[in-house]
């Protein structure tokens, strides 16, 4: 077994391949893409990935893209650990909400994190920022309701909370850097406690965007 994973510090997607890689424990390299010097775009990175995007995972002779491919291959591929239900119907739950995380709630997070991070204090507006994040909240609190146990998975963790999680734990970080903007607090308690009990995980601080801890 030869896995690398080629990521970018901060990216939802590649950090949820990431988590699947240690929750499974699975031995991995890690190359890590600087989007500011463009390293996603150079001829080496786009004959692995030529969309030029991370996460891409090689496996051997396997070079794969798109995230929930990756953890699907990688549940298929390495079952120990799972990262799916054995039952049918539960299987596709979990499937769905992790797809409903990625389609319809990361891009509410961007323009949260556009209004607050990537604009210069002088320019943020808070009319804006209250819109993005009335938007975003009513979509957490859809994902409120589907929790039915610790996990979205019910009893176990599954690639559904693995999805989600990055999408949530941006929001923290924008607020984080920006207090004035608050938003956290207002995320349903359920989530809160998802999220915390994420945060808890052995492997997650280790996973943390290296460029956070900078
Ligand atoms: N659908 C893709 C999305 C991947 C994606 O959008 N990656 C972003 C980082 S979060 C990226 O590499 N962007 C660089 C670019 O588009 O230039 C997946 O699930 O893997």
């Amino acid at each position: 077994m030869s896995l690398t994973l080629y990521y970018g510090s901060g990216s939802p997607y590649a950090w949820k391949v990431w988590l699947a890689l240690e929750h499974k424990q699975l031995p991995y390299e890690l190359k890590l893409l600087s989007f500011d010097r463009n390293e996603h775009r150079t001829p080496e990175f786009l004959a692995i990935n030529p969309r030029g995007k991370v996460p891409a995972l090689i496996d051997g002779d396997l070079a794969l893209w798109e995230s929930t491919v990756i953890l699907e291959y990688l549940e298929e591929r390495y079952p120990e650990r799972p990262l799916l239900p054995r039952d049918p119907q539960a299987r596709a739950r979990v499937r769905r909400i992790a797809a409903e995380a990625d389609t319809y709630l990361s891009p509410l997070v961007r323009p949260v994190l556009a209004a607050i991070l990537y604009k210069p204090p002088a320019e943020r507006d808070p009319t804006a920022i209250a819109a993005a994040h009335d938007a975003l909240l009513a979509e957490i609190g859809r994902f409120a309701g589907y929790l039915r146990g610790d996990w979205f998975g019910d009893d176990h963790l599954s690639l559904a909370d693995l999805t989600l999680y990055p999408h949530l734990r941006l929001v923290q970080r924008a607020e984080e850097r920006v207090p004035e903007y608050p938003l956290v607090h207002r995320f349903p308690p359920g989530i809160t406690a998802f999220m915390r009990r994420f945060a808890a995980l052995p492997y997650h601080d280790h996973t943390l965007p290296p460029h956070w801890k900078a």
